[in-house]
């Protein structure tokens, strides 16, 4: 499919220029017709090994044991076990409400306070929420291997939350804000917010949400810097992300383009199914902290000298 290949270009999305508001209409039949070619493209019912849970681990192991450079992408589903809704599926966000009018510029310049009042309800929400054993199991990977990157789509800064220090988000923070006239960006925890829509504390200026938008750029340094760490990695692991929005999606797709092996990590199969060397269905926080687990039992058996050998090293030589 010729005409998909420029999505996975990191410059169709670098120097695209910002956002045709009345586009918007063609852009979601588009959108439609790209999903669907998406899943015919890459097949996904097709060749799935069938391999049990441990024992895709067990094979796992290795590949990541020597692994120089591991990023992992995730998404919605990461942070849906500590009750965070995700978008897309039967009770996702989007089923409920309207993305053109809470996520677009579009939307926002129509009616900022509908916006901010969808905003807020979901700040409160995710204020009274914790990250769960996979967000902890990640943070936790920034110690054990040499070199390892969360790139997250997520905006609610649960991976911060858990420990994770190298964190790309592509989409922004919830808990910031940024002045439509100054471009300054500020944080701000407060919860419910008492003014909506909120003002610059500064020129008094209408804030918005410091987040990514349908239609808007990601900022060029984090997805630069995204694509350049995906472009280097051996091994990627795509966590609870449906990998329908661009161009987060096309992350993976650019790893493995480069020869990195790609993990996955979902309840369900996804356009990048069928590209993944390791498909693991089901829930995020039971499969990762599975992996953390035979990660340390392979780490001892390496460490530990075996019986054998620590037998002949304490034995007595012989003159
Ligand atoms: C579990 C689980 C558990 C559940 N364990 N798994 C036509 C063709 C191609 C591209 C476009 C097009 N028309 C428009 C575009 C571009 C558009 C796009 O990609 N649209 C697609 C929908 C087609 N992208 C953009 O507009 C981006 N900008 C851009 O491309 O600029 C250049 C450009 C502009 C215009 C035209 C062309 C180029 C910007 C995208 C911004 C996305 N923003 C949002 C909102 C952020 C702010 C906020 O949160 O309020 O980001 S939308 C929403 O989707 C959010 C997410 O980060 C993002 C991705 O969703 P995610 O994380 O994958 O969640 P879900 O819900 O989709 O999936 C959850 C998954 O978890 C599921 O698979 C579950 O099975 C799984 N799961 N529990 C494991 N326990």
């Amino acid at each position: 499919m010729p005409f998909l290949q420029g999505f996975f270009s990191p410059n169709f999305y670098l120097k695209s220029p910002h956002f045709l508001l009345y586009q918007y209409e063609i852009l979601d039949v588009i959108q439609i017709f790209v999903f669907f070619a998406f899943f015919h493209e890459f097949n996904y019912h097709g060749n799935r090994k069938k391999m049990t849970q441990s024992t895709s681990i067990k094979k796992l192991i290795p590949h990541l044991l020597t692994a120089k450079r591991i990023v992992v992408l995730t998404g919605a589903g990461i942070s849906a076990e500590s009750g965070i809704p995700t978008f897309r599926g039967q009770e996702g966000l989007w089923k409920q409400y309207r993305a053109e009018e809470l996520a677009t510029p579009y939307g926002f310049i129509s009616n900022p306070r509908l916006v901010w009042e969808w905003y807020d309800w979901r700040r409160q929400l995710i204020a009274s929420k914790k990250p769960n054993p996979a967000h902890k199991t990640l943070a936790e990977w920034e110690n054990f291997f040499p070199s390892f990157h969360v790139i997250t789509q997520n905006i609610d800064g649960l991976h911060h939350m858990a420990g994770s220090h190298r964190i790309l988000e592509l989409h922004g923070n919830i808990w910031k804000m940024r002045c439509l006239d100054e471009g300054i960006v500020i944080e701000n925890r407060e919860t419910p917010l008492p003014e909506l829509p909120p003002h610059c504390p500064h020129c008094h200026g209408l804030l918005r949400p410091h987040v990514v938008w349908f239609g808007e750029s990601l900022d060029g340094t984090v997805l630069s810097e995204a694509f350049q760490l995906c472009q280097e990695c051996e091994v990627i692991i795509s966590v609870g992300t449906s990998g329908v929005v661009q161009p987060a999606a096309s992350l993976p797709v650019a790893a493995t383009q480069n020869g990195a092996l790609l993990v996955e990590i979902n309840f369900e199969p996804t356009p990048l199914t069928s590209l993944a060397q390791f498909s693991f269905l089901g829930k995020a926080g039971e499969i990762l902290p599975q992996i953390h687990q035979a990660l340390l039992e392979a780490h001892r058996k390496r460490t530990l000298p075996s019986k054998k050998s620590s037998a002949k090293k304490s034995s007595p030589q012989k003159k």
